[in-house]
């Protein structure tokens, strides 16, 4: 029931805070010092992710914009919208601005749907309930906050209607190639023959376009990295200084692997509650990964992860693809 799907929320959000410690000390402690991405986003790391989405450089919000404004009745062709009752099931759903106008699309065609969000922050979940109900009262939402398996799997488990995920935003290309390919394969295997996905595939294009994306000159992807030190600072007794670690960014046009960094300035040592990090000048904590892909590649990713692809939706520019791939 929708009730029980709600409880999953409170299990995955119990997580313990020592998993964030023992990620922290064990990426910092490695010879390439790294931290996950995945903890960028605590509420400050929400405003600023948000700032990013709507500064001018970063185009990938726009360009899958594009795409769920101008192509939503391609996209509810694609998944079958009228084929039979399905549930929608966001994985990482954010606030939603885009998904709003295929939920949009869809009430107004009355498929019979339900729409499951599932996002990591409930600060963004709870915003987003508030603003559907508002805008569009007879659409039947669940939001589930925590970690997108665990969610998932529960979510499959209590319900029997046909799926269809949305992995919308590029959010794939924060894994490694290895990790998207695992992540592919487990979602393939956690669904069933009929079900489908709507994956968002930021593609490879002039290497200046995506440098400057990821090197914004308002400098929000800059803070949005420096931002976890600040949480580490604040949540797990840390004492960095953050103006020792300056923010930088490669693209590599061959690979597609677009990488941020935080550099240090200088020799210096860091606690972080029992521990002790030292760092030398110029050594790099690697931060983030937004992998880009070209269309043969994101082909070869579905059939090597058990899908077959229907369908690829654009914006104008190119930019990016939403691929709707089938079980
Ligand atoms: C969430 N994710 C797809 C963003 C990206 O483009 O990789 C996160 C981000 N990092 C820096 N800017 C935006």
């Amino acid at each position: 029931t929708l009730e029980e799907i709600k409880n999953i929320g409170f299990l995955a959000s119990d997580e313990p805070k020592n998993q964030f410690y023992t990620d922290v000390i064990k990426g910092l402690k490695a010879p390439q010092k790294h931290l996950s991405s995945k903890y960028f986003y605590n509420e400050q790391g929400d405003i600023l992710f948000q700032k990013i989405m709507n500064c001018k450089d970063y185009y990938l919000t726009r360009a899958e914009m594009d795409i769920f404004q101008n192509s939503s009745a391609q996209l509810a062709d694609g998944i079958c919208a009228n084929a039979s009752a399905f549930d929608l099931i966001e994985l990482g759903a954010g606030d939603a601005t885009k998904t709003f106008h295929l939920l949009k699309y869809l009430t107004e065609q009355k498929a019979n749907f339900r729409y499951l969000p599932i996002d990591i922050s409930g600060y963004i979940l709870d915003v987003l309930e508030s603003n559907l109900f508002a805008s569009l009262p007879n659409l039947s939402v669940c939001t589930i906050q925590g970690d997108y398996f665990e969610a998932l799997q529960k979510a499959c488990e209590l319900s029997s209607n046909r799926k269809v995920l949305l992995f919308l935003g590029s959010n794939i290309g924060n894994m490694s190639l290895k990790e998207s390919l695992d992540f592919c394969r487990k979602l393939s295997q956690n669904l069933i023959q009929g079900d489908k996905i709507i994956i968002g595939f930021d593609l490879k294009k002039n290497p200046a376009t995506i440098l400057k994306a990821y090197n914004d000159s308002e400098g929000f992807t800059s803070q949005f990295n420096v931002n976890l030190l600040i949480r580490i600072n604040q949540e797990l007794e840390g004492n960095f200084d953050i103006a020792n670690f300056e923010h930088y960014q490669t693209y590599d046009p061959e690979t597609g692997a677009c990488k941020s960094y935080l550099v240090s300035l200088c020799d210096q040592e860091v606690t972080i509650g029992s521990e002790t990090i030292s760092f030398t000048q110029n050594e790099s904590i690697f931060m983030e990964v937004s992998q880009k892909y070209a269309l043969d590649e994101i082909e070869k990713m579905a059939f090597e992860s058990g899908f077959k692809p229907v369908l690829n939706c654009f914006d104008t520019h190119h930019y990016f693809v939403d691929a709707i791939w089938e079980v």
